[in-house]
């Protein structure tokens, strides 16, 4: 303990003790994220990710935990993810001929019917609406799947749709990739088709299981193929090998999202899910992949209204369930996270504290699936989520139903476009661009110059003062803040205050900052400079964006 002591006391320098430190606590770095047979297979692909969740214990000092948080930094595919900023749900299935939102699993495959199916369309209509990246529900809880697999007949070969022969998955991804649109894949692990057929919770034991597991007739029988020996029971390897066909047959994926539900089966049973068995499968196969909300690398906001705290922190405490599953800490309701009353709070029940970036999920239409007689969300509400996800150091994952036909319905589409116009309208180009900058620590240009990727550094924990000067007086109304993340989340508290004839007027407050945090204020406020004061931060704050706007609403 006196070593860890000895590491954490005081100002936090962002060194390469980290090493030291998991030793200190004699835990072993996860090998699910950092160590996978492909990483030891090709070296120079395998990201060194030493700050990724760093262990707590009981007896840390509360400065100690901060000094750890503080410590904690994103690993280059969470980067990457947060980034992508406005992504795209699409939950099809037999639910959207059904009017189901969970599925039976005894669903008649014929049911599945898009005689239309156009997957340009919702291509065009996404990046028309400023997405990034698109999930599709390959596998929702009934068990039906989108693409032919070989491990189950309940999916897309047993409709007469295409003549057994369609596969929307390939469709979507080549559709995605096309426009532009990187591609995500929701394979439930709740399955009720195969706990009604198959062997979901059927109490086999977790045993190896050589992964994939070759079918009568299989078209992959005398190739080269990479395998994998994995625990799993049954159905965790019935898991592992639909994963395997998605993750190898249809291009690079970004995203993989798992829920955590279990099917509706009776209490006696369960099916304890291979979470560290698939995370290694995914991390080889896909290796930028974000495994997200059941997953190590994104964290579910807490609701499905797509809103997030005000103040949200990306670096949390987290404890592992079942098998490697992370997992809040504290309720994933509660109103804070990540503060050092958080973080305090959640001593004695964490493991780490980890880079968990928080995802905001919300359906356009009260469904997740489409139904005919519900309508989409208004321009107006999807900018106010989009402030409320975006603005507040989150992803927005937006769901857009695709209809019988197999379409986005042309009310939605009209609404994705009208929305990224709106977006655009409310930060429109950045008066702070290239303004004359001055203030403590160094490089303050560097927070005006469009670049996310420079910083100002403020010259030590809590405090600093950026000031901008705009030339002339400017109407302001929207203000646009950004951390250097890739140094991790550290302010605490900052001020944006603007020069008027009273002198410097306090215009808006934060407690976090992070990836991004856009504030709109009541009304237009009109000064030539303007200035933000860092007030809290656990380690040297690195702004890269002050931007300031006037909307055109
Ligand atoms: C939940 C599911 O139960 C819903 O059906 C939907 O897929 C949502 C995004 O996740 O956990």
């Amino acid at each position: 303990m006196a070593i860890s002591r000895r590491l954490f006391v005081g100002a936090v320098a962002a060194s390469s003790t980290s090493y030291a430190l998991t030793a200190a606590h004699a835990t072993p770095v996860p090998t699910v994220t950092h160590a996978t047979p492909a990483n030891a297979a090709h070296p120079a692909a395998a990201p060194v990710e030493p700050y990724y969740r760093i262990p707590v214990s009981a007896s840390d000092t509360p400065e100690q935990l901060v000094a750890k948080a503080a410590r904690v930094r994103p690993t280059e595919r969470q980067i990457a993810w947060q980034r992508l900023e406005r992504t795209a749900f699409l939950h099809f299935g037999v639910n959207t001929f059904t009017g189901l939102e969970w599925g039976t699993g005894d669903e008649d495959p014929d049911v599945f019917q898009p005689v239309g199916l156009d997957t340009d369309q919702w291509a065009r209509a996404l990046r028309d609406g400023g997405f990034t990246l698109a999930i599709l529900t390959v596998k929702h809880h009934d068990g039906f799947v989108l693409y032919p697999s070989r491990y189950t007949r309940h999916s897309v070969v047993s409709s007469t749709w295409e003549d057994g022969r369609g596969d929307v998955l390939r469709s979507f991804a080549d559709s995605m990739r096309r426009h532009g649109i990187k591609v995500g894949v929701y394979v439930s692990p709740a399955d009720e088709n195969q706990y009604l057929h198959g062997v979901y919770a059927n109490g086999s034991a977790r045993t190896t299981h050589t992964v994939p597991a070759l079918t009568d007739g299989d078209d992959r029988a005398g190739k080269d193929l990479r395998t994998f020996e994995l625990q799993a029971t049954d159905y965790g390897a019935h898991m592992l090998n639909q994963l395997y066909e998605v993750l190898t047959e249809y291009g690079p994926v970004d995203e993989v999202w798992f829920d955590g539900a279990q099917g509706r089966i009776p209490p006696d049973k369960v099916e304890r899910y291979d979470w560290d068995s698939w995370y290694e499968l995914i991390r080889t196969l896909a290796p930028d992949a974000s495994i997200a909300v059941s997953g190590p690398d994104v964290r579910w906001v807490g609701n499905e209204g797509g809103l997030a705290r005000e103040d949200e922190w990306s670096v949390v405490p987290v404890k592992e369930k079942d098998y490697g599953r992370t997992d809040y800490a504290l309720h994933y309701e509660a109103a804070d996270q990540g503060s050092r009353e958080a973080l305090l709070e959640a001593q004695t029940l964490a493991q780490y504290v980890q880079w968990w970036p928080a995802e905001c999920d919300v359906s356009i239409r009260p469904g997740w699936f489409y139904h005919a007689d519900q309508q989409p969300k208004t321009v107006e509400q999807l900018t106010d989520i989009w402030f409320r996800s975006v603005g507040r150091n989150s992803v927005l994952l937006l769901n857009i139903p695709p209809d019988q036909r197999g379409s986005l319905p042309d009310a939605d589409v009209t609404v994705l476009r009208e929305f990224r116009e709106r977006t655009a309208r409310e930060l429109p180009g950045d008066l702070a661009r290239g303004a004359r900058t001055w203030g403590d620590g160094s490089r303050t240009a560097r927070a005006v110059d469009g670049d996310p990727d420079t910083a100002w550094t403020a010259p030590a924990p809590s405090r600093g003062t950026l000031t901008v000067d705009l030339g002339r007086e400017r109407a302001v109304d929207r203000i646009r803040l950004a951390e250097d993340v890739r140094h991790g989340q550290q302010v605490e508290s900052a001020v944006v205050e603007a020069r008027t004839a009273d002198g410097w007027e306090r215009i808006a407050a934060v407690g976090t900052i992070g990836a991004s945090r856009i504030l709109v204020l009541p009304a237009p406020v009109t000064a030539r400079q303007w200035r933000l004061r860092i007030d809290g931060s656990r380690n040297a704050a690195r702004i890269a964006a002050f931007e300031l706007h006037r909307s055109r609403v």
